[in-house]
């Protein structure tokens, strides 16, 4: 006969409540440790989950969030992923407390989390990555370049699928965090509130006169006004090349479409090369 303990359970299926919870985890985390750069680990979980995205090969369908490969060397020495360990150490305590969440789920969940919590748009998101082993790390090379130009950009995104406007769009995200000279070599952030996603970056573009800085790190652009800010070459780019500067023009006049799009390529990047199981995304709560 049956009863309740011979009734077999099935293996935890977490609902769109169980991954709330993971980001009202990551968000209260966010809201605790402040003690960090500019105040908040927001930009830097950005960065983590889109590097663990953006070596996506659409050719040969490899590398993506799908995997977590970064938690191993060779890929977590690669020079472009420097300084994401802390990162990656933040979010441990919160794998710790969800157990069964993948980290390349929970490492794009965080990403989506810290655009909304630092006042971005909505990042629709949904489960389904699984980790793999060492064997899956991607090689070197596949993250951009700051130090190059419109034609590496091009390389780079059109390698994950992304177009020009995508591309723009895209970059805009450089609205939040900094360069750190122990990481990338580069100095500074890009705009005066680092902590808060806004198109700020793309009006700064258009509207400061930028010229190079004087120092002895690697050529980077400072802007006229204050010499606190500053662009990478690769962001100098997009004002250079026509195609881009149509969309950098187009974003810094209208945070509302800046917003939208945005969020609609975020989206698109932190589901690159993954094999999901379901077509429904979560809306998730932002706090308070
Ligand atoms: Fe970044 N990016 N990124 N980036 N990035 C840095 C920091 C951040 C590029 C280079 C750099 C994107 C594209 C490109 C963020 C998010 C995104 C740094 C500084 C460099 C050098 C690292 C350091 O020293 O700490 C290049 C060349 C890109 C292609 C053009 C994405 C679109 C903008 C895809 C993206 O989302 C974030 C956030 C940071 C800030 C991290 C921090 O620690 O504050």
């Amino acid at each position: 006969y049956l009863n309740s303990e011979s009734t077999p359970k099935g293996p935890f299926v977490p609902t769109q409540a169980d991954y709330q919870k993971v980001y009202d985890a990551v968000a209260k985390r966010l809201a605790d440790e402040t003690d960090y750069d500019d105040g908040s680990y927001g930009p830097v979980l950005v960065r983590l989950a889109w590097h663990a995205s953006g070596t996506y090969d659409k050719e040969t369908g490899t590398g993506g969030s799908n995997g977590a490969t970064m938690r191993f060397a060779p890929e977590s020495d690669h020079g472009a992923n420097a300084g994401l360990k802390t990162a990656r150490d933040f979010l441990e305590p919160i794998k710790e407390q969800f157990p069964w969440i993948t980290y390349s789920d929970l490492w794009t969940l965080a990403g989506a989390c810290a655009i909304q919590e630092l006042g971005g748009p909505t990042i629709p998101w949904r489960p389904g990555r699984a980790d793999k082993e060492v064997a899956a790390c991607t090689p070197d090379g596949r993250l951009p370049d700051a130090a190059k130009d419109h034609r590496h950009i091009r390389d780079i995104f059109s390698r994950m699928g992304f177009d020009d406007r995508e591309m723009v769009a895209l970059i805009g995200a450089h609205a939040l965090g900094r360069c750190h000279t122990d990481r990338s070599g580069f100095d500074g952030p890009w705009n005066f509130s680092p902590t808060v996603f806004s198109n700020e970056f793309f009006r700064l573009l258009i509207e400061e006169k930028w010229t190079q800085k004087k120092w002895n790190g690697p050529v980077q652009f400072t802007d006229k006004t204050t010499s606190t800010l500053m662009m990478l070459p690769t962001d100098m780019a997009l004002i250079k090349d026509k195609a881009f500067k149509k969309h950098v023009e187009r974003y810094g006049k209208d945070s509302e479409v800046f917003f939208k799009e945005f969020s609609d390529v975020f989206v698109k990047l932190l589901e690159l090369g993954v094999p999901f199981q379901t077509e429904e995304r979560f809306v998730f709560k932002a706090s308070e």
